[in-house]
């Protein structure tokens, strides 16, 4: 993509605030990681042509839709962690849009504000806001934040010096109290958005939300079902790419291609037809969230051989494994604590205690055929890297062979990784 203001895509850039030759080198930089990681697979889904598309129009045509659904009078609402609830954003005629960053970028700059032992998701989303490279940024009217690790939390407090910041109190326990906060808080959260858009949410606004959300997921969960055949029908690379574009994509486009996907991946388990080889080493990848362009550690290991058949992570199953219920005839407000229960549910290493996702990550290995299971982490992320522990021990219970990886976002470590990684495959 040229960032020429002379052409579509760089006048609207331009008009965003972006730093055009900062974002040319970035736009450079992903097709040829993209080309590496992926055009150079073999046996894919033909459905996956979608997401070629989707990834050669990172910037473009999906930037244009946001700014079109601006133009029009709606709103944008960036948001970094899967807690903050979709459905409510949707609910009030918003889009929302993930933002986290999964590139290593601007952190000249943003090491002089963060220590440098900060987590590389935390220093990427920075990054990106600093050097005013992403569009998804630079298009949304309202950043959402939470109270997760405290990096997030102290990051999002100078991310509110350079955007317009809200964030959300999420609890750390699972306590009957905790729900009620967080009840209280999902409540906030809704007078903030009206706030926002000038809209009030309905029963119905709500309700057509959640039915819409519920779909991306039940399509997503369809994909993570057909991995459980051996020979492994999609690559865990291309499921990682559906889950990733699942948090900005537009949602009833991206359900129906999904669905397409998941249709074509019902036939060739049928057929006994793969994207692995039959019998290739099985792996489940448990740990820190993976964003665009990071498929850096799914990469290392199926050029190695293996095939990763499923993600407990937020770009995985924490991501599409429940729903919120579709009750007919609920009111509102019991619909908003259905939304907050399910959002409260999810298993992330910033709860405590967090056992719920050690018996997950078992269940996934043994539900998927894993041989062996890889726990992944963010260099300085507290939480991941220490619970790590009570997952291998879970593993080890069941007899699970684990591998625990540290790592960023750089490209330094590919060599460590894969010898580690093969020699972890050749053990299994
Ligand atoms: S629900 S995993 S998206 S908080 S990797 S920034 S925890 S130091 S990302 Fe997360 Fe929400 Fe949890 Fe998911 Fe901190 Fe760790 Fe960095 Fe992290």
């Amino acid at each position: 993509m040229s960032e020429n203001v002379a052409t579509d895509y760089g006048r609207m850039w331009a008009e965003l605030g972006m730093n055009l030759p900062a974002h040319c080198a970035l736009m450079n930089a992903i097709p040829t990681m993209y080309e590496n990681a992926y055009l150079t697979q073999s046996d894919r889904p033909a459905g996956m042509a979608y997401f070629d598309f989707v990834m050669s129009e990172i910037h473009g045509l999906r930037i244009k839709e946001l700014v079109d659904h601006k133009t029009a009078g709606g709103k944008v609402v960036g948001t970094f962690c899967l807690y903050v609830p979709e459905e409510i954003i949707r609910a009030h005629g918003a889009v929302g849009v993930g933002l986290c960053a999964g590139a290593e970028w601007g952190y000249n700059e943003v090491e002089k504000v963060l220590p440098r032992n900060t987590c590389a998701l935390i220093k990427s989303f920075m990054g990106f806001k600093m050097d005013r490279v992403c569009p998804y940024v630079e298009s949304a009217d309202l950043l959402v934040g939470e109270t997760t690790c405290d990096g997030k939390k102290k990051a999002y407090e100078l991310l509110g010096e350079m955007a317009d910041v809200y964030v959300m109190e999420l609890p750390q326990m699972k306590r009957d109290r905790d729900r009620e906060f967080w009840r209280a808080e999902v409540r906030e959260f809704v007078m903030r958005l009206e706030e926002l858009t000038g809209k009030t949410m309905t029963a119905e606004s709500l309700t057509a939300a959640i039915a819409e959300v519920n779909g991306k997921r039940r399509a997503l969960q369809r994909i993570a079902a057909a991995r459980a055949a051996d020979p492994a029908p999609i690559s865990g690379k291309d499921a990682l790419l559906a889950t990733q574009v699942a948090f900005y994509d537009d949602v009833p486009r991206f359900t129906a291609m999904v669905n397409t996907i998941a249709d074509e991946l019902d036939a060739r388990v049928a057929a006994g037809e793969g994207a692995a080889a039959k019998g290739a080493k099985r792996v489940v990848l448990t740990g820190s969230p993976m964003a665009i362009p990071n498929w850096k550690t799914h990469d290392i290991i199926e050029k190695a051989g293996g095939v990763v058949v499923g993600e407990e992570m937020c770009t995985g199953s924490r991501y599409y494994d429940t729903l919120v219920p579709e009750t007919p005839g609920a009111s509102l407000d019991e619909m908003i604590d259905e939304v907050a229960d399910k959002y409260l549910g999810i298993n992330c290493a910033c709860f405590t205690p967090n056992d719920a996702r050690c018996s997950d990550v078992v269940q996934m290995a043994s539900d998927l055929g894993a041989d062996g299971i890889v726990h992944y982490s963010l260099q300085f992320c507290g939480p991941y890297q220490i619970e790590a522990v009570q997952v291998e021990r879970a593993a080890r219970d069941v007899g699970v062979p684990f591998l625990k990886i540290d790592t960023d976002y750089s490209a330094e470590d590919v060599g460590q990784l894969s010898t580690r990684i093969e020699a972890f495959l050749e053990m299994l």
